[in-house]
């Protein structure tokens, strides 16, 4: 759904959504149903079998198409299953670019299981556009993204890239999971398919796993659809009424979470424990200028290095009482980790040491509660 007359706030409560016809239930029902009835073969009210189509997934995919500001939704079981869809675009003998830094969990996908099948990856640092220049070969058939890139927050500029693809007909793939439509919407700047894990800031609860993907192009769309279909990748019913429910409360909780999370980032840059921040919205991110240009606000991931090395973070991490220590973001309570150790494990010891992925390297998610009882459990860590 596209409709550009409405603002975001509005979109997110309404968009793909009315009443229910038969009760006037303001909430879309949650369609536990695999099958529906037919009236004669082939003869049928649009939906046939639930991994093809599902009013409940539906009423999401429309409510989050509008949000990028596209004509498409389709929703999965995890961002990782959208990940496989997606790149399953390709085929044997292709060649993907993947920025250098993203969540060890795609750089697995990609590394060691549709690597291992033929489909060729390189990964890629973004911030350069001499980088991807060089990179890009005869038979590269897309360009994966993920900026802010996780855990290191790197900007990668959105328009160069797309620039730089639109032309030789690469596919630009943006993973919008850290900043969420309410703070980047990269259809703006030339993407042609957005990503989320839906597990973060979408859902915001942390009680479902899913993923999104979000198109403009009918042709592209319906190859996603088939290959969705073909693989059974799709999100449960249960868990895109989750979804549904939360995105309604999406712009307040970015804000909120934003919000607390300058705050934070500001506080841990004038602590002596800390060596470095790294947060798009502090001017001394080194693409600060960039983040004001493609993001409007920053969120609420913010990554730093403590001195002390590994006995440092240790220590702080097993001290905080209110932050959980916990995999994941993007949800309403605190979290944090170590991304060595936890969510990048999966990315060999010598790569992250060449990104920077530091033993002292911690990533907050900064959630909603009352910033004083976060800067106190902070500084008691400490
Ligand atoms: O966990 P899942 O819903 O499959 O989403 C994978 C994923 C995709 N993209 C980004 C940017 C992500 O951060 C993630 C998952 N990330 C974590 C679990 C984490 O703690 O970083």
């Amino acid at each position: 759904m596209k409709d550009k007359k409405l603002e975001f706030e509005t979109l997110a409560v309404h968009a793909g959504q009315c009443p229910d016809p038969s009760t006037g239930a303001i909430m879309t029902p949650v369609y536990l149903t695999s099958t529906y009835v037919q009236e004669s073969p082939g003869k049928h009210k649009g939906y046939e079998y639930s991994r093809t189509h599902n009013p409940t997934r539906k009423a999401l995919e429309d409510n989050l198409a509008a949000l990028e500001g596209v004509n498409y939704g389709l929703t999965f079981a995890s961002g990782c299953a959208a990940a496989t869809t997606i790149a399953l675009l390709l085929r044997s003998g292709d060649h993907l670019i993947c920025s250098d830094d993203v969540y060890g969990g795609t750089f697995r996908l990609f590394d060691k299981v549709l690597g291992r099948n033929g489909i060729e990856f390189s990964f890629v640092d973004l911030t350069s556009e001499y980088a991807l220049k060089k990179a890009i070969k005869k038979n590269t058939k897309m360009i994966w993204v993920e900026t802010p890139t996780n855990p290191l927050l790197k900007i990668i500029d959105l328009e160069m890239v797309s620039k730089m693809c639109g032309s030789k007909k690469i596919l630009v793939c943006v993973d919008n999971t850290f900043m969420s439509p309410y703070f980047q919407q990269p259809f703006k700047w030339g993407a042609d398919i957005i990503c989320h894990s839906t597990t973060k800031y979408l859902n915001g609860h942390s009680d479902m796993v899913g993923g999104a993907v979000l198109v403009d192009d009918q042709e592209l769309y319906e190859k996603i659809h088939f290959l969705q279909n073909s693989m059974g990748t799709q999100q449960s019913t249960f868990d895109a009424f989750l979804v549904l429910r939360s995105t309604k409360t999406l712009a307040l909780r970015m804000k909120a979470h934003q919000e607390n999370a300058m705050v934070i980032a500001k506080f841990l840059e004038g602590h002596k424990k800390v060596e470095r921040v790294l947060y798009p919205g502090l001017k001394s991110h080194p693409q600060h200028k960039l983040a004001l240009k493609q993001m409007t606000g920053f969120s609420g991931i913010v990554t730093f290095f403590i001195k002390g090395g590994l006995p440092s973070a240790r220590k702080f991490l097993e001290k905080v009482k209110i932050f959980s220590l916990a995999e994941s973001l993007g949800g309403v309570e605190s979290l944090v980790e170590h991304p060595a150790i936890m969510t990048h494990a999966s990315v060999p010891a010598d790569k992250r040491k060449a990104l920077g992925i530091d033993d002292n390297l911690i990533r907050i998610s900064v959630g909603i509660e009352n910033i004083n009882d976060l800067l106190a459990d902070l500084a008691q860590a400490f």
